[in-house]
């Protein structure tokens, strides 16, 4: 088996460090696999997990803020210009990793991530290392009450997927804040309800409803696992997607 390299991506706070830290250590523990850890969060002050490599030993946020005279957004943007331009030191951390999995974490606003060269950079060497490349963006469960909620989720999952080139897994962390969840967890079954809901909110349900209705017919994996990184509950959903998204074997309804 090669390596199989998973990114997590979503907007702050919704438990993109924490996942990497549980899904490592349910790896680990389940598997016996041997894991690395990436943190290319240069403003991180906590991580939960002991990175293997960490972004802040190349970049220091403070100093850049101090040095280009910038606020904290600002410095956030220039450093990751910065690292786009020193992409060549990442590139040769993973490919000189000889692990089971590489795990990467992503700074903790994902505009800055998403919205700047150095997320198309990276997805690029990434994709050029192995095929075993999974994005995993991360929501909150406190933001997914209704069935638009759903339809954002699905929508966002889509756009960063059209924009990065690879296949991202939607997940729903922080299960344990939010145990009933009043929303459908796989779509294959569901699908018709929440487009048959949506299209009855008026023209922009129907709208809603006719994206999801073709972002469904060509998604591979349609389960939208529902997770605790700080309970460790459900981590094997997670892992079953990434397992048949990037082994090319199985049934990925
Ligand atoms: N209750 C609960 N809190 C969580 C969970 N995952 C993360 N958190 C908390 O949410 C906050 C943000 O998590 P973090 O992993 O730093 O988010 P990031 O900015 O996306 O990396 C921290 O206080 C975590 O302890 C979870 O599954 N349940
Ligand atoms: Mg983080």
């Amino acid at each position: 088996m090669g390596k199989t390299i998973v990114v997590f991506i979503g907007p702050a706070g919704a438990g993109k460090s924490s996942l990497v830290h549980a899904y490592s250590k349910w790896l680990e523990e389940t598997f016996s696999y041997r894991i690395y850890k990436i943190n290319l969060d240069p403003a991180a002050d906590y991580i939960p997990y002991t990175p293997d490599f960490d972004v802040r030993s190349i970049i220091d946020v403070h100093r850049i803020a101090i040095e280009y005279g910038l606020g904290p957004n600002g410095a956030l943007l220039k450093s990751m210009d910065i690292l786009a331009n020193k992409i060549d030191i990442i590139e040769k951390v993973i490919n000189s990793i000889d692990l089971d999995f590489v795990l990467i974490d992503t700074p903790g606003q994902m505009e800055i991530f998403i919205f700047r060269d150095i997320a198309i950079k990276l997805m690029d060497i990434l994709k050029r290392i192995s095929r075993q490349l999974v994005v995993v963006f991360v929501i909150d469960a406190d933001v997914i009450h209704r069935y638009e909620d759903y339809a954002f989720i699905s929508i966002m999952s889509v756009a960063i997927q059209a924009r990065l080139g690879v296949d991202v897994i939607p997940i729903i962390n922080k299960i344990d804040l939010v145990p009933k969840l009043d929303v459908v967890g796989d779509l294959i079954s569901d699908a018709k309800i929440v487009i048959e809901k949506l299209r009855t909110l008026g023209t922009y349900g129907e709208m809603m409803s006719s994206i999801l209705s073709t972002i469904w017919l060509y998604a591979k994996a349609t389960r939208v696992p529902r997770v605790s990184a700080k309970m460790l509950e459900n981590i094997e959903e997670l892992h079953r997607i990434v397992h048949e998204l990037t082994c090319v074997c199985g049934d990925l309804t």
